[in-house]
């Protein structure tokens, strides 16, 4: 049996954490279903009955990790050696931007997808300010910095990057220099190759 058991659909968030499964190196298998064939009793993986999901069989536990910023630090953790956990330097940008893209950054996303209108009398109430508030703050970190944790690729980048990937490609987040050249530098990597080929080819089949 493989380390991992990976829970997937292959158009979801589920390809943020293949692409970390990749660069970890990590051993897994996956249950790759559609929405509307959900495995049975999936919601004892998951209570939300969402995916990404993996399962960690590790000696004699199953451990259930979900969440796709917890799934790929996780797989760092895991796989130390893959190099992709910050230093004792790089560590306060990389919780910080990671937290920040799977908190207020998404959730700024989503409001604006779905035309949600904060009044602006209670945009201090709101985590995420607005859009354009958490997007500036995004900007200035990558306009000086070239990855989330300051000059190399850490694990963060999986997950920033992949808010920026699909920001920049379905127009929910709009074009600037800074967040164009830093979706070039995390996806010229062969592990987010690898992992894409694989959603891709999914969808193809579909
Ligand atoms: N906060 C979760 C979001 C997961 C999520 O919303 N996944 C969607 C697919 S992109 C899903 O499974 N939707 C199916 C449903 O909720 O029924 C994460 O980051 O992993």
């Amino acid at each position: 049996m493989a380390e991992f058991t990976f829970y997937t659909v292959a158009m979801s968030r589920g390809q943020i954490s293949r692409w970390a499964l990749h660069e970890a190196g990590a051993d897994y298998e996956q249950v790759v279903f559609d929405f509307a064939t959900r495995p049975d009793h999936f919601t004892d993986i998951n209570p939300m009955n969402k995916v990404p999901a993996l399962v960690h069989h590790h000696g004699a536990h199953d451990h259930v990790i979900t969440e796709a910023a917890a799934i790929n630090h996780y797989l760092a953790e895991t796989h130390p050696d893959a190099g992709l956990l910050p230093d004792t330097h790089e560590k306060a940008a990389y919780f910080r931007w990671l937290f920040f893209a799977a908190g207020p950054l998404e959730q700024a996303v989503v409001a604006q997808a779905m035309d949600w209108k904060v009044p602006q009398e209670r945009v201090g109430m709101a985590g995420f300010g607005s859009l354009e508030l958490a997007l500036s703050a995004m900007e200035s970190w990558l306009s000086d910095n070239d990855f989330a944790a300051g000059s190399r690729f850490t694990m963060a980048d999986t997950y920033v990057g992949s808010q920026f990937i699909w920001g920049l490609r379905f127009g929910s987040i709009p074009e600037a220099p800074a967040f164009r050249a830093y979706v070039d530098r995390v996806t010229n990597r062969s592990a987010y190759s690898e992992a894409n080929a694989i959603d891709a080819k999914l969808i193809d089949e579909g």
